[in-house]
Order: structure tokens, then sequence, then C-alpha cells
């Protein structure tokens, strides 16, 4: 039984008042709240064993490293990695793991005339990193289209992906558009040139089941930040053959076997790729982040989310002068509902919203070609997760009524 009640009072946060009036909390695409039990963990961590990992024989340091590794294996696990001692890297965010990929993977292994391939849809996190991978290594980007109702054009795919193909680096779901990409066809597709496949999973790794050996994609990239864990934590996948071939992306200590003044070897997965003092207490609390997903369960996750979803899609597209942006079924998409209100700007919206103690994200979101592709320079987007409940949906419904008693009659033209 989904147990929303005992759920919320998991998560402090969720009593305090904003403006007078209960928080509701609609920004969860940005960043998710955190349980007792993930603060707990980094008290706990700072008032019992704080240490450097890895380099201290006390027993501080055996402590804090045990407990970081135990992080490791946790995440692995979480998405069926084969190997997750080695297949697991931490980083700081999802960011910083689309990074190292394009220049410990990319500098290496593009030359002139190599294609990099992604879609409409992406963040800035897995657009610009490759722009700026082209332009060192002379590779050529493409990007796959995408449909009025913001899913991939599947004759497109076919299209882009071919010979010259050499990564195809694509968001499981998209933080706008809310869309999920078939990501185990198009690895089939990519793998049939023998391309490398880079998932951007910031948006689905915390809201559905993720299994990169079901998926067969070489690399995913995520964030703890937005499944309940901490900032600054950030993870990268990769198969084990894969990291093995690249290249070190930072330099420095922890990820050396013997240095010389003239040159270095580099030390075995996964540290090659962890220079210096890495995030230690965040890490350590992003397992009991885990911890606390795994006991709900993430099929259970993606159950209440596709519930949400549907209710918010069906209730703001009843609204008169509201566009919504995306898939209208929430079993193609996941709990993030971008929309317009009339000729209502988006930034007034959230702020009249935030007057009523409603937290939504107003703006380009990241992505700044899909909002041109979209037609608009800036949406609102309403994004759930495991605490929101419908009631919250139905506050935000009301709080479009207050901007419009503001801002006067919203035109009905942008109706889509
Ligand atoms: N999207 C949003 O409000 P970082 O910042 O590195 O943890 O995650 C980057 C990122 C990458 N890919 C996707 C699909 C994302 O949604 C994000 C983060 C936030 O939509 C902040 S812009």
């Amino acid at each position: 039984m989904y147990d929303i009640e005992q759920i919320r009072r998991d998560f402090p946060i969720l009593d305090r008042q904003v403006h007078g009036v209960p928080l509701v909390y609609l920004d969860n695409a940005a960043t998710t709240q955190k349980p007792r039990s993930v603060i707990d963990a980094l008290v706990h961590y700072y008032e019992h064993y704080n240490a450097n990992i890895h380099r201290g024989l006390h027993t501080l340091a055996e402590e804090a490293t045990a407990a970081y590794e135990a992080t490791r294996l946790k995440a692995g696990r979480f998405i069926n990695a084969e190997f997750p001692a080695e297949e697991t890297i931490f980083t700081r965010n999802t960011t910083e793991s689309i990074n190292l990929v394009s220049n410990a993977w990319g500098r290496k292994f593009l030359k002139p005339g190599d294609e990099i391939v992604f879609t409409a849809m992406e963040h800035h996190s897995n657009l610009v990193p490759w722009q700026m991978i082209a332009q060192a290594t002379g590779a050529t980007l493409r990007y796959i289209e995408i449909d009025d109702e913001g899913k991939l054009i599947w004759d497109d795919v076919l299209a882009k992906i071919g010979a010259k193909t050499k990564i195809v680096a694509i968001t499981q779901m998209s933080n706008v558009l809310g869309t999920i990409n078939p990501i185990k066809a198009i690895a089939a597709i990519a793998h049939r040139y023998g391309a490398v496949v880079l998932v951007d999973g910031a948006q689905s790794v915390p809201h559905m089941p993720v299994d990169v050996r079901d998926l067969d994609c070489d690399f995913l990239a995520f964030s703890s930040h937005k499944m309940l864990g901490p900032t600054g934590v950030g993870v990268l996948y990769g198969k084990r053959d894969l990291l093995n071939a690249m290249d070190p992306f930072l330099g420095g200590g922890e990820m050396i076997m013997k240095v010389s003044y003239e040159s270095s070897t580099y030390a075995a997965l996964p540290n090659k790729f962890e220079a210096g003092t890495p995030n230690i207490a965040d890490v350590i609390a992003f397992g009991a982040a885990i911890d606390y997903l795994e006991d709900i369960g993430m099929s259970a996750v993606r159950e209440h989310e596709m519930a949400i979803t549907q209710y918010a899609i069906d209730a703001l597209s009843a609204v008169e002068g509201v566009t919504v942006y995306g898939p209208k079924d929430a079993h193609d998409k996941g709990g993030a509902v971008t929309f317009n209100y009339g000729e209502v700007h988006p930034h007034d919206l959230s702020q009249v919203l935030d007057q009523q103690g409603i937290a939504i994200r107003a703006g380009h979101h990241c992505a700044q070609p899909l909002m041109r592709r979209l037609g608009c320079v800036a949406t609102a987007r309403a994004s759930f997760y495991i605490y929101n409940r419908n009631d919250e949906v139905d506050a935000l419904v009301d709080g479009l009524g207050a901007a419009d008693r503001i801002f006067g009659r919203v035109t009905t033209t942008a109706r889509a």
C-alpha cells in the first residue's frame, strides 16, 4: 500500500509555511526534498566518523571509506550494473558525468567526420559538452527532431543514426516535456553501427525503474539531488571495458598508481575517475536516499507519479487559456507538466503562485533550443515526486485563478 501520509511525515520541510500558507512543492524536477533519514545520515557522519577516505589507516578513515564504498555498491545495484564496484563513478552531478564522457571518451575516440547524435529535447547539460567536444575534435553534431506532441520522430531516428555515428547522447526523460524515450530500441540501432550510447538519466533514474543491462546503454548519468539525496553528488555508470579504455578526466591525488616528475600511471576503476577528495558526506547520505526509494520500490514510485501526472494534465488542460506541452498520456511521460497560461508570463505566474505557497519552475528550463522549437521563450512547469498529492494540483489550478484576477482575463488564443 502506498502510504503517502506516512511518506510526507518523513520530510520535515513539508511542514513549513510560505507566506502564511502550507508549502506546496511542485519543483521536483529541479531538485527534490530530503527525508529525515538523509539529513540524519549527514549529521551522523559529521558527528561520528568524519575523515578522509582511502588514505587513512585509523578507525574513522576506515569507517568513512566503508560507508562511501557501500553507497557506490548501492548506486550501481540500483541501476543493475554488472560490476557495481568498478562501473559506478561518483561525480558532482549529471552535468559533470556527461562532461567526463565527452572529454575522456570524446577526445580519445572522436575524429573529424564522426557524428555525435542527440535529440531536439536535450537539456543544455547534454548539448553544450558535445558542442565543445565537436569543436575540439572536428566531429559533427546532428539531432533527432520531435513531433508536435513532443515525441521523437522515429523516421528521423533512423535517418540520423548511421555509419558515421560514433555516439548517441540522449535523455531518457525530458525535463520539459516529460517525454520518455525508447532507449532500448535506440541503443540497439546505435550498436548496429558500432556507436556508443550515453543516456542522460537525470529525470528518469529518480522516477522509474532503470536497468542499464536491459537498456544496454554504454553510459548513464544521474544526480543524487533529484532523488532525495544531497546536492553535489552525481553518478556516471559506464561499461567496464569502455571506462578502462578511456583516459582520465581530471588528474591529481587518488587517481594515480605511480607518479614521477615526468609522468604517471593511473589507478584502476573507479579511482581513475575520482581525482581529489570526493564529496564524502553527501555520497554517504545519498546511500540513505537510495535505501528510502528502494523501501518504497521504484515501480510504486512510477505508479504514483503516473496517477498524479495524469490528474494534473487533465486538470490543467481543462482551464481555459492553458496550453500543456508534451505527451498528454502519463504512460508516455514522467512527472513534469509544462504549460503556459494565456499571455501571463511564466515568471509572473510563478510569483503569484509563490504568494500562495506554491513552488513551480518558470523559464527556459536549460533547454533553450527546445523552447524555440515549441515556439515560446519560457514556460511554467509543475513537477511531482513521491510526496505530492492531488489536492496540491487542485491548489495549483486555483492559483491560476488568482493570476487571472491579477493580470486580467487571459486570452484563449494560445490554447493548443
Ligand atoms: N534539470 C531542471 O529544473 P544537474 O544540474 O547536473 O544535476 O542536472 C542537469 C540535468 C541534466 N539533464 C536533465 C534532463 C536535467 O533535467 C538536468 C537538470 C533541472 O529541469 C535543473 S536545470
